[in-house]
């Protein structure tokens, strides 16, 4: 038995890992590489999350002019820049450890191609949006690396991009109620991450090898996805003489119906077919991509 109930250190009933992938790397947009875990065919969607892709891309390759509607990409540079643009002018580069959460709603036509030489890697996160905010105006919540909440604890290193951990918080707004946390561990050390009851949760490791869930289990390397089971947090170890990164991502499941043409994520065929539409006859939030190509000139099939 736990020693302490509803301790604010500790956990009561820590999540296992009750799935694992290996996300291998495959073609996505124009010659780029993406390990997609979430998002592929044995794991189609796991509520609120749609896709989870470890991207990788050098120029001239890229993701050129395509649309999003009804759900939100969260990209996080791990190294390199991309440089975005949008229907409307909205225009960027994101850097190493950038982030830019883009909340598409009703509609968004943009770009995302290499801004500097080599190699570009970063993760892409699509969070499905509720039925009531699909079709909301877009907006762009971006912050620069120097400007993500970090904090530091016995061997424990966080950037809180979503949600809150070791007594930092995030500002950025979750439409669908979201944490996304960047952990580095020290050889030795131990964590114990808090986790809203009632929401999906993963890890995603990036560097190193860690232990989750049981001190007992396997450790796991780089390119691996974790589900995680119920329960009301998470304990990982780093058991290692290397560094051990990962991502802890959480959001509250929507529990609604979905119906996915690429990238137009909606609850019915019918929305499906009315964005179709939408999307040929520059209605309804595409208005703007009658007349507008990016500098790329290219576009996406999807
Ligand atoms: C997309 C194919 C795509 N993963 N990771 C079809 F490749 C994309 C797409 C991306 C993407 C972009 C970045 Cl910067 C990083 C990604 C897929 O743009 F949206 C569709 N529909
Ligand atoms: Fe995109």
């Amino acid at each position: 038995m736990p020693e302490k109930e509803n301790s604010c250190v500790g956990l009561n009933e820590p999540r296992l890992v009750v799935r694992k992938f290996l996300a291998r790397p495959q073609h996505e947009g124009v010659g780029a590489v993406v390990r997609r875990s979430i998002g592929r065919f044995e794991l189609r969607y796991f509520d609120p999350f749609l896709v989870l892709d470890e991207f990788s891309v050098t120029a001239p390759a890229g993701f050129p002019d395509h649309p999003h509607r009804g759900f939100e990409t969260v990209t996080y540079m791990l190294q390199g820049a991309v440089t975005h643009e949008d229907f409307e002018g909205h225009k960027g580069t994101i850097g190493t450890g950038d982030i830019q959460w883009m909340t598409a709603g009703r509609g968004v036509v943009h770009s995302e191609m290499p801004a500097a030489q080599g190699t570009q890697k970063g993760l892409q996160l699509w969070i499905n949006l509720s039925s009531k905010n699909k079709m909301i105006e877009p907006r762009y919540q971006e912050i620069s690396s120097k400007d993500i909440a970090e904090a530091t604890r016995d061997g424990i290193k966080v950037r809180v991009i979503a949600g809150e951990a070791l007594g930092t918080k995030s500002p950025i707004y979750t439409r669908t109620p979201t944490m996304y946390l960047d952990f580095t561990l020290d050889p030795g050390a131990h964590l114990q991450q808090p986790i809203p009851d009632s929401w999906n949760a993963f890890v995603y490791v990036l560097e190193g090898e860690g232990i989750f869930g049981r001190t007992k289990s396997s450790p796991v390397n780089a390119h691996n996805l974790l589900l995680l089971g119920s329960g009301d947090g998470l304990e990982a170890w780093n058991k290692s003489n290397k560094s051990l990164r990962f991502i802890l991502v959480g959001g509250e499941p929507l529990c609604e119906p979905l119906v996915q043409f690429g990238p137009f994520v909606m609850n019915t065929q019918e929305e499906i077919d009315q964005t179709i539409d939408d999307f040929e006859n520059y209605t309804n939030g595409f208005e703007k991509a009658r007349h507008w190509r990016s500098e790329s000139g290219l576009s996406l099939d999807f």
